[in-house]
């Protein structure tokens, strides 16, 4: 058989199992292509994708412009290293500090690599401007948080699947409860050493939970309070997914419908992923103004393909598309759409208890308290239906469609979902 020969989803999968580590456990899906709101699988079968990819394609799969960008970077220059400059990387530097408000921006390539850049940034910091006495620095971080899976990231998450047999940890984090201010400044005024606060706007791996009205923009006071770096993780939040440009850009009252997004809860240090690209590429970024992010000097971090031109062209597209096709408002309007169907149907349900969510990054919470299997088989009977979702944590199932999804095409999905929990009732 030829590597690149049409195959089954049974051989799709055997292959997979016998040659791929099982560090995933899929859905039975064998997905060959992708446009827009839709996929199919090898089979010619169409769906939905509720998933985008855990909200890296907010722009819908294989967007032509983004597309265009990447094919036609592709056939002049790939790749420079950071060893000489490239005339792509300067254009995407300046059009993403201009989008998003900051004075400069420091490329790499996945989401967890980006928050180990920020982790690096933050402690560079406080011993260089804020003073903290070498190696003592302490990050504070959220319990049930995901940030990645690099050995620093687990080392402070509290999920055992992510973190058994993986140390020796390190050191230097102080968890405290999510949405929690009082814990939050308590930790503060008991720790000169604290250089930062690392929070997810909404934490999506933990099962989408918004913090309460007014939680970052009082998180971040505190960190003004005692000079402490506000870190927002916005890989999964960011990029339009919750309504607004980001998630800490909080309800602000601008009227301006082209708003840039400039967030009102400014966090010190943004760090963007997944959309930045559009999912075309892998792209992730940090953002600081130049009081930060002057630590950084020649030789203290980097990446081989930090920055190469694909990845600066296909994220200049990437975001052109979310401002120009206004995803956050769409995300903003048919995500109240999607909250008030689902609470109609959630009303009367047996089998769903409630709906959270902001913008088009929502999750339902089966109420099947003694097997967790439920949330999984629902989405094996969604698959069936023609929707593409996955449980998160336990009996949690998230959905996030691509922001290109139109109002009709969000009723024909309401209706597959609900339809199919029916059956579970
Ligand atoms: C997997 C989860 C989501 C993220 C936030 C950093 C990263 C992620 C807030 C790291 C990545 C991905 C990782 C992927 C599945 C997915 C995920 F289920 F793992 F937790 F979205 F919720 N910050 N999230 O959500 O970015 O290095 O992956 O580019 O590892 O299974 P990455």
């Amino acid at each position: 058989m030829a590597v690149l020969d049409q195959i089954s989803s049974q051989e799709a999968i055997a292959l997979e199992n016998k040659y791929g580590a099982h560090n995933y456990h899929p859905l039975p899906v064998v997905l060959s292509r992708g446009e827009g709101v839709f996929v199919w699988d090898v089979e010619g079968k169409k769906y939905y994708d509720f998933l985008s990819a855990y909200s890296s394609l907010n722009q819908g799969h294989c967007h032509p412009k983004i597309i265009n960008a990447m094919s036609e970077q592709a056939q002049k220059l790939t790749l420079t290293s950071r060893a000489f400059y490239n005339n792509v990387l300067g254009k995407f530097e300046k059009f993403a500090c201009d989008f998003f408000g900051f004075d400069k921006l420091l490329p790499m390539n996945s989401g967890a690599e980006a928050v180990e850049t920020a982790l690096k940034l933050c402690r560079k910091w406080s011993y260089e401007i804020k003073g903290i006495d070498f190696n003592k620095a302490e990050i504070i971080v959220c319990n049930n948080n995901f940030h990645g899976r690099t050995t620093t990231i687990i080392s402070f998450s509290n999920d055992p699947t992510a973190r058994k047999n993986f140390g020796p940890y390190t050191n230097g984090f102080i968890k405290i409860e999510y949405d929690n201010l009082q814990e939050l400044e308590a930790t503060l005024q008991s720790n000169p050493n604290v250089a930062g606060f690392l929070v997810e706007p909404i934490q999506g791996e933990a099962g989408v939970f918004v913090p309460s009205e007014g939680y970052l923009s009082k998180a971040k006071a505190l960190c003004e309070k005692y000079n402490v770096l506000f870190i927002a993780d916005e890989v999964q939040t960011g990029i339009a997914r919750t309504g607004r440009l980001l998630a800490t850009c909080g309800n602000c009252s601008c009227e301006d419908k082209n708003c840039s997004g400039v967030p009102e809860v400014k966090p010190d240090i943004l760090i963007l992923g997944k959309a930045l690209s559009g999912g075309v590429y892998p792209v992730s970024a940090v953002l600081a103004n130049d009081e930060i992010m002057k630590v950084i000097q020649p030789g203290n971090h980097g990446s081989t393909f930090g920055g190469n031109p694909i990845a600066a062209a296909v994220s200049i597209a990437a975001l052109t598309v979310v401002k120009d096709e206004k995803l956050a408002d769409n995300a903003s309007v048919l995500g109240e759409l999607f909250r008030e169907e689902m609470n109609k149907y959630i009303a009367t349900s047996t089998i769903v208890s409630s709906i959270r969510g902001k913008g088009l990054l929502n999750a339902i919470l089966i109420n099947d308290h003694e097997s967790s299997d439920t949330a999984w088989n629902i989405c094996l009977a969604l698959s069936d239906n023609g929707l593409l979702a996955k449980p998160t944590h336990g009996n949690i199932i998230r959905f996030a469609p691509p922001l290109v999804i139109t109002k009709e095409q969000l009723y024909d999905c309401v209706s597959i979902i609900i339809n199919t929990l029916k059956k579970f009732e």
